[in-house]
């Protein structure tokens, strides 16, 4: 920190690995960060960095304007603030929720007088304070407060508001990891394939990186065709194709005894669109099918 450089104080509730990744880098850049945690030895190896630790989460919350939550759940919220006077205070809560779970916390921090925002951090405790490591925080609820805060929120890592609707942090945090657990599905089941075979998984290794890679044109694709609802031109791998190629895939996955439980479930939903009209739905991409999931 440089002498220009202007000090804030902030309270951090929560001294998990992620909290406790987020305090580390508030106090290496100079901040004055009050903390607290349920399990109180937690918080002694930041108090020897510089850290002011409360007994409460009374006291923490009183000691300074900006409160930042980041405990293991929503309901992990409500046992260390419910009761407490939250009156004119910044609230962001860096824990993990769902959308609702954030619409309703903004409206539970109004109610108490404080402004709200919600963040989904999209990174793990050793990307925070790493800017390199490319994570950052989705927040979303009140810009007023986001604005504020701006400077201390990007500190552990970058920023990125996506709207004042306050389930949005959360929706844009779990459409992510929901992407990710379909990756690491499809990874695991290929893996799988080979296990048992004379391919070793480090050969196999960069020829799916390079595959995941070069299909991550589908990405920006489906975007493009779900805001269109254009599901047909210019299709070179159309969905009639592709089903098709989905027996093959069942079969060698029987072939190599490998159970079929990660992939079936998308392969039932392109079925089930081109079974619906094979004339009307034969000749689109996949993206058509994500209609299907929306009940
Ligand atoms: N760690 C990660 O990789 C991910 C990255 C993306 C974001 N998540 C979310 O961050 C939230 C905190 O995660 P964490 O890694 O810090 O989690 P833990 O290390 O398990 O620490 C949990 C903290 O929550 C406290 N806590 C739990 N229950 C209660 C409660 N009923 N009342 C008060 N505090 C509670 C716990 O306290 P203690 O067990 O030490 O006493 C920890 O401080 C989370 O939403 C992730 O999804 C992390």
């Amino acid at each position: 920190m440089t002498d220009n450089t202007p000090r804030y104080s902030l309270t951090l509730l929560g001294l998990g690995d992620m909290g406790t990744a987020l305090a580390r880098t508030w106090l290496a850049a100079g901040h004055r960060l009050t903390v607290w945690n349920r399990t109180a030895a937690k918080a002694a190896p930041l108090a020897a960095e510089g850290a002011l630790v409360a007994a409460s989460p009374a006291e923490a919350v009183a000691a300074n304007g900006l409160v930042v939550v980041c405990l293991l759940d929503d309901a992990s919220i409500g046992s260390a603030l419910d009761g407490i006077d939250l009156t004119g205070k910044d609230v962001v809560n860096l824990t993990t929720g769902t959308p609702a779970e954030g619409r309703a916390r903004a409206a539970w921090a109004e109610e108490r007088g404080a402004r709200f925002v919600d963040g989904g951090i999209m990174a793990t405790p050793t990307m925070i304070g790493a800017p390199e490591a490319g994570g950052y925080v989705f927040y979303s609820g009140s810009r007023a407060l986001f604005d504020t805060h701006r400077a201390v929120l990007e500190v552990p890592a970058g920023a990125r508001f996506v709207g004042e609707d306050a389930g949005h942090a959360a929706l844009h945090d779990v459409a992510l990891l929901s992407a990710m657990w379909g990756m690491f599905a499809g990874i695991s089941h290929a893996y799988a394939l080979i296990e048992g075979e004379d391919i070793a998984p480090k050969d196999l290794a960069p020829l799916l990186s390079e595959w995941l890679g070069a299909m991550g044109f589908f990405v920006g694709n489906a975007a493009e065709r779900l805001t269109s609802r254009d599901f047909t031109s210019g299709v070179v791998s159309n969905l009639a194709m592709q089903v098709t190629g989905t027996g093959t895939m069942l079969r060698t996955a029987e072939e190599q005894g490998v159970s079929t439980e990660l992939i079936s479930p998308y392969v039932d939903l392109l079925r089930r669109r081109l079974a619906a009209d094979p004339d009307v739905y034969g000749g689109e991409d996949t993206t058509g099918a994500i209609l299907l999931l929306k009940r």
